[in-house]
């Protein structure tokens, strides 16, 4: 429900005033000075999850003056004259990388670092003289990084969680001719445009703090130690009225033990850091490929030749994201700007083109042979992030949790920037598009209806690339990855991404335009539409060598491995919460049904489900019902969709690889395969309409039967700033072993 085009100003008062009354509340709750019991036990918030329909409260009230509200239910994010397509588009910032051993002070270790330190007396629970440990990991050898004397890291990474700044290290690692003029040292102040205010520190919190999203690059064979510091606010109320200063980090959807899957109770406080080890392993590496000798199964060297490694090659990943993950305030963080994407480069998938060896997919990306690096040229393979975003009267970021059903903003912006233009050559690219929004879904067509191909869909370059006019759906967190051949249009020429699904709330998209409807101006949504402007400058300096093979990866077979078991998890409304663990549960009223269980909220101290190590399992996921989407996704381990709706034959082409994420659709369900391989430990599985996660549709399952450490059920951990304490879990589903 939006309000009109032109709504009243009394109308656009009221929706003003129920902002500015909601934000006391959303403030409150983010910095624990109520929780949401207290708001139920007031009549503000129902135990459904509802906002009272109170006027002055709730932006959806009937109001006297008209029936309908903008998507944020706030007055329109005010654009201070601002066009579209008037700032380059920066590309993302890409990180770097230090020899490991060596870089890192203090040097990593297997088991979390409880060096004991004082503490910061404004953080939660600290009384002065208080000491705690350096790393926020839970201590001991359950959450010690797995293999990590066989796999130990070469490459550090070092970043910190910090408030907005101005970006003075920019590193595109492209020239300034391939990113829209921008210079490489360009100072970036922190803005969704230049005509728009500079973002305060405690509204804005990013990688680094800075502009444009930052970009981890891996390969196959080189594990990377991922040391993450939280520089954020110690007083959890210096929050700017949203957002937790806790942090965990999931690197989606690496395939790696848990203790570096950011799981959500795994948090760590301001003051500490969090050593994330991804060893970028192939799947299978216990039983396929044991001894390395398949080049399809490695990564590039820094010679142009490859790195092999053991495991399964139709395992290989290619595009990444990493995104906080904090108990039921992943919207929050996520949506202030805690999130990146990671290309990790295989033999298959090198980023070199004009690598030839039989092996190499030869994608779009860039020549060795011009740049001098082997591997990972951005050139012409370029990271897109979108998200819909919204911003109060003075240009600051703005957001409302009183929405469950997700939350909407009004503005669209791609790598955090409103509506941006980006300068092409008359050959093809390479878009990594990272559904980056807290509830909205996007549904990606070129202006001129020209067609795009699709090469990967998650993490997964397809068997085949699917040449698409409109690519499906994108649900929140799902990245296509997709080329376009731009010696299509001559130099001058202008097209654009447009933006066909058109939401009326966060439940799911109300409808998928036409382009000629999108493109039309009159839907009432305003992140419908053109997004993105690419301008055709000139012709490639050397001809386009690239290649879009007609077989990619195809998925591995599991037709000769028995299905241990099969499981069922049904999402939907109206969530029971038995636990009273006010550290480890949260209300609905979204939830999920596990097999033929009840309806529960979200409890990371209760184990949903427990596979087997080593083994195949079946999973059913289903919706619901009530109208609305959830895309649904499962960390640890990539999915083969065997069935939409009950048939194959309902799951399109562009869905035939691999997956993590699982768009269930209204009322529809998908059945899926996977193994439960190499690592163990707790992880998660959830809507990733983070509104959903966060309210609470998220389980916790577990690989506990891998032999020492692990305990079969694990402890739970309850993170403190003076260390992490571990309680039994709360509750153990009777299928769940
Ligand atoms: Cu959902």
């Amino acid at each position: 429900m939006y309000l009109s085009r032109n709504p009243s100003n009394a109308r656009l008062r009221e929706a003003q005033n129920a902002r500015r009354n909601r934000a006391e509340i959303v403030k409150a709750l983010a910095d624990g000075t109520i929780t949401r019991r207290d708001l139920i036990r007031m009549g503000i918030f129902t135990a459904g999850g509802l906002l009272a329909l109170k006027n002055g409260l709730s932006p959806f009230a009937r109001s006297a003056y008209a029936d309908s509200n903008i998507p944020t239910g706030a007055p329109p994010s005010p654009l201070f004259g601002v066009q579209p397509f008037t700032q380059p588009m920066y590309r993302f910032d890409v990180l770097p990388r230090f020899t490991e051993p060596g870089f890192l002070n203090p040097a990593p270790t297997a088991e979390a670092n409880t060096t004991q330190q004082k503490l910061n007396p404004a953080l939660e629970g600290v009384r002065p003289g208080d000491m705690g440990p350096i790393e926020g990991r839970p201590p001991g050898p359950i959450w010690a990084h797995q293999k990590f004397k066989t796999l130990p890291p070469k490459t550090a990474v070092e970043v910190s969680q910090a408030g907005a700044t101005t970006n003075t290290t920019y590193n595109p690692t492209v020239p300034s001719s391939l990113n829209s003029g921008i210079k490489p040292s360009a100072s970036i102040p922190l803005q969704f445009h230049p005509g728009l205010p500079v973002q305060n520190p405690l509204k804005v919190w990013t990688f680094n703090g800075t502009i444009p999203p930052k970009l981890l690059i891996g390969r196959y064979g080189e594990p990377i130690l991922f040391r993450h510091h939280n520089n954020l606010p110690f007083d959890v109320t210096q929050n700017g009225g949203f957002g937790r200063h806790t942090i965990s980090t999931h690197e989606h959807n690496g395939h790696h033990g848990a203790e570096n899957d950011g799981f959500t109770g795994a948090y760590f406080f301001p003051g500490q850091f969090y050593d994330y080890h991804y060893p970028i392993v192939l799947a299978g590496r216990n039983s396929i490929n044991t001894t390395a000798t398949d080049p399809k199964a490695g990564g590039p060297t820094d010679s142009g030749g490859i790195n092999k490694v053991p495991g399964d090659w139709h395992e290989t990943m290619s595009t990444h994201w990493f995104h906080d993950h904090m108990f039921s305030f992943t919207s929050q963080n996520v949506y202030k700007g805690i999130a990146g994407m990671f290309n990790i480069y295989s033999s298959l998938d090198r980023g070199a083109e004009d690598i030839n060896d039989g092996v190499n997919l030869r994608l779009p990306s860039g020549r060795a042979s011009a740049s001098g690096k082997s591997w990972a040229n951005l050139d012409y393979d370029v990271n897109l992030m979108l998200a819909d975003k919204a911003w109060d009267a003075h240009g600051q970021l703005f957001f409302d949790i009183f929405q469950t059903d997700g939350f909407l903003g009004d503005r669209m912006t791609v790598n955090l920037l409103y509506k941006p233009f980006f300068e092409v050559e008359r050959r093809k690219y390479r878009f990594r598009i990272l559904n980056g929004a807290v509830s909205r879904f996007f549904k990606i067509a070129l202006s001129d209806a020209s067609p795009m191909i699709q090469i990967a869909n998650d993490g997964n370059l397809l068997p085949s690339p699917v040449t698409l006019t409109q690519l499906d759906e994108q649900g929140i967190a799902e990245r296509y990855d997709i080329v376009i051949d731009f010696s299509r249009y001559s130099v001058g020429q202008k097209v654009w991404m447009v933006n066909l699904a058109e939401h009326d709330d966060g439940r799911a998209p109300h409808k998928d335009l036409s382009i000629s409807e999108a493109l039309s101006g009159n839907s009432p949504d305003p992140c419908v539409g053109k997004f993105l402007e690419f301008r055709i400058v000139r012709n490639p300096a050397q001809p386009d060598i690239s290649q879009v093979p007609p077989t990619m990866i195809p998925n591995p077979d599991l037709s000769g491995i028995p299905v241990a078991r099969t499981r069922t998890f049904e999402f939907g409304r109206g969530a029971g919460q038995p636990s009273h663990d006010p550290i480890t549960s949260m209300f609905g009223p979204w939830g999920v049904k596990t097999d033929d269980g009840s309806t529960l909220a979200a409890d990371f101290g209760r184990i949903s489900a427990a596979p087997r190590f080593g083994t195949r399992e079946i999973w059913t996921l289903k919706n619901g019902g009530g109208g609305w989407d959830h895309p649904i996704h499962i960390h640890f381990e990539e999915g083969q969709i065997l069935a939409r709706n009950g048939s194959l034959s309902n799951v399109p082409a562009a869905e035939r690889g691999r997956k993590d994420v699982y768009r269930l659709r209204p009322g529809g369900s998908v059945k899926l395969t996977m193994q439960f391989r190499d690592w163990g430990g707790m992880f998660m599985e959830h809507c990733h309409n983070t509104t959903h996660e966060d309210n609470a549709m998220l389980l916790r399952w577990e690989i506990d039967d891998g032999g020492t450490p692990f305990l079969r059920p694990l402890p739970t951990p309850i993170p403190t700033p003076q260390g992490v304490r571990f309680q039994p879990p709360d509750d153990i589903l009777p299928t769940a072993f």
